[in-house]
């Protein structure tokens, strides 16, 4: 199995997370802004990542990659069948995807991955519109957050995946505030944290911005 694109977008690492909570290993490919290898064009139609290759099927965009791997590899489920959790599931899939990571992708799009990677200016008036609306999103997800286990009934989903991932970027960007004020959201992500699965490709993030970003390393 090949997944293109590296670990810095919330994307990739929503993948790279399923693929560790489900023991599944795969060989990182080199993709994203900027990348002219043919290789990763080829595979991914708009340039975009992540990209899944398994057993020479491609599929590019995160959310249809982890329904793929969660029919055809189904231990442990992370996409529930009960009609209100799989909703729910998928509800917070979008929310992290199309909300939540957006904000944080705005940030650090236009303040590390233009100037450091594509040789373009950093582009503050998008950074400052992620940042201003992150609080909302991070609201929503302190009305959401249970008092302790997951976002959707006592199971482990894609839904704790995706919205974590999200919240990791917000993270790394120094756009959480206060975690304090949020206290439900901010032990939700503590016990994502502590899972085997994101302490495994929480190492290897380290690794590449040790290596890509050095002067970001522990943010
Ligand atoms: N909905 C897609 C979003 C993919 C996406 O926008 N990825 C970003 C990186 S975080 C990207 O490749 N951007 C490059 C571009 O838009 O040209 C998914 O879930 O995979």
């Amino acid at each position: 199995m090949k997944l293109y694109g590296a670990l810095l977008s919330p994307f990739v690492r929503k993948v790279a997370i399923v693929l560790a909570e489900k023991g599944l290993s795969y060989e990182p490919r080199r993709g994203g802004p900027g990348t002219t290898d043919p290789e990763f064009l080829a595979v991914s139609p708009f340039a975009k990542i992540p990209v899944l290759e398994d057993d020479g099927f491609t599929l590019p965009d995160s959310t249809a990659i982890v329904h793929y791997l969660d029919a055809k590899y189904p231990e442990p489920r992370l996409i529930p069948a009960e009609p209100q959790a799989l909703g729910r599931t998928v509800w917070l899939d979008e929310f992290a995807d199309t909300i939540l990571a957006v904000a944080g992708i705005k940030i650090q799009m236009s303040r590390i991955v233009r100037p450091r990677f594509l040789g373009l200016p950093v582009d503050e008036d998008t950074a400052r519109e992620g940042e201003e609306e992150m609080p909302r999103a991070l609201d929503y997800l302190e009305s959401i957050a249970p008092a302790g286990g997951w976002l959707v009934g006592d199971q482990f989903t894609l839904a704790d995946i995706s919205v974590a991932v999200a919240v990791r970027t917000a993270e790394f960007m120094g756009a959480l505030g206060d975690t304090a004020s949020r206290p439900r959201a901010a032990a939700w992500y503590e016990r994502v944290k502590a899972r085997p699965a994101w302490q495994d490709v929480a190492a290897r993030e380290a690794a590449l911005i040790a290596r890509a970003l050095p002067d970001r390393a522990g943010a």
